[in-house]
């Protein structure tokens, strides 16, 4: 039987989040009939590369969505407010990896190891890719709550420079090289230099004193998890790495777990490889999983100041995993199961 076929719009094709999509489309041969790149006016008109094509980028406009069947979404929140329920409204399935639409209760909020069964709900034709930092860390997270229930999570995150779009990582090569000649760096994406530096702060300043990150990593994992019972405080940091998010993270948990038997809850959860040998220097690092799909967990310890408790160290991918290769998954199970 021929593969069905599908017209698949990527808006904001040119940037980081948008390139990573294009190659994974590529690498898992998603079944694109057309593809349609869409951008700002400043990249109109010149090209990109898709499967050995040269294809033509577009102004995002009101009409770019005719007979477009998916949309993956990645221009920033305030387009992806305009732009997607007007695409919703032609009938095109919007895949959204912005803010924009994650806490609306008529969206679901997908990472498709955890809560796969949620997308159905997608009655305004958008679908919410969370958070970067949200997604690695409820992947290794669900199984253990499926077993123990988690009561508490205390993160700390350590963030690659690509989390904020592809002018971050030109600044922060850019301040490298001027550091090394002896010249003062300028901050332009950042308010502060991030070379050989980090920064405790990550989108803006609420007026709870946390950062937006911070909050997002809160507010998103209680909706995947479906539990808004679960206390979750988080500290999300800037660092200079140009790829790969990391995270220190602490969970208290209803019934014991030691740390053989989470060890043994990831060594077989769906996406999650366990990188845990620290007496031969093996864990995760960000150089070594950027590149790769997986979620890794390593430094797996019982937490000795707390009866129930458990510290593990995360780290991702933050454009696949933590961005188009999940947006990229949602659209599988789309086509899959109900489209
Ligand atoms: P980026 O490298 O700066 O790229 C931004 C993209 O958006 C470019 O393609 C840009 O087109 C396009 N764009 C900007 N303004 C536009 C407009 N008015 N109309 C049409 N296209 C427009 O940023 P990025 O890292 O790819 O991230 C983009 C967005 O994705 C972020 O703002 C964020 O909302 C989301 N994101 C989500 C996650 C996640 O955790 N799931 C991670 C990273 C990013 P031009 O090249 O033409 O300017
Ligand atoms: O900074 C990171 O590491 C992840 C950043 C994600 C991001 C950057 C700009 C705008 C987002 C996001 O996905 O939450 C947004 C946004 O859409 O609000």
């Amino acid at each position: 039987m021929k593969k069905k076929r599908y017209n698949v719009a990527v808006a904001g094709a040119t940037g980081v989040v948008g390139g990573e999509i294009l190659k994974i489309l590529e690498e898992r041969d998603f079944p694109v009939d057309t593809i349609r790149l869409l951008a700002s006016e400043r990249s109109a008109g010149s090209c990109l590369e898709f499967k050995g094509k040269s294809e033509k980028i577009y102004l995002l406009a009101k009409e770019s969505f005719e007979d477009i069947a998916i949309g993956l979404f990645s221009p920033g929140a305030s387009t992806s407010k305009v732009y997607a329920p007007i695409a919703a409204k032609a009938g095109c399935i919007v895949i959204d990896n912005t803010s924009q639409f994650r806490m609306d209760p008529d969206v679901p909020l997908i990472v498709p190891e955890v809560n796969p069964e949620a997308i159905g709900g997608y009655r305004k034709n958008i679908i919410s890719n969370p958070n970067c930092s949200t997604i690695q860390m409820v992947v290794p997270l669900k199984p253990i709550h499926d077993r123990a229930r988690i009561k508490r999570i205390v993160v700390s995150t350590y963030q690659a420079v690509s989390g904020a779009g592809r002018a971050a990582m030109d600044e922060l090569s850019g301040q490298v090289r001027s550091i090394f000649n002896m010249i003062t760096p300028e901050s332009n994406v950042f308010p502060v230099q991030i070379a050989f530096n980090c920064l405790p702060h990550i989108d803006i300043f609420l007026e709870n004193g946390y950062t937006k990150e911070e909050m997002k990593m809160v507010n998103e994992t209680r909706k995947i998890l479906d539990d808004a019972s679960i206390g979750i405080t988080a500290t999300t940091v800037r660092v200079p790495v140009f790829i790969g998010h990391s995270e220190s993270v602490n969970i208290e948990t209803e019934k014991k777990l030691s740390a053989e038997e989470v060890r043994d809850i990831l060594s077989v959860a769906p996406g999650v490889k366990v990188l845990d040998d620290p007496v031969n220097e093996v864990y995760p690092v960000p150089v070594g999983c950027s590149g790769q799909d997986d979620v890794f967990v390593g430094r797996i310890r019982e937490d000795e100041s707390i009866p129930n408790g458990i510290n593990m160290w995360i780290v991702s991918d933050n454009l696949r995993k933590g961005a188009a290769l999940n947006a990229v998954q949602i659209a599988e199970v789309l086509i899959r199961e109900y489209i």
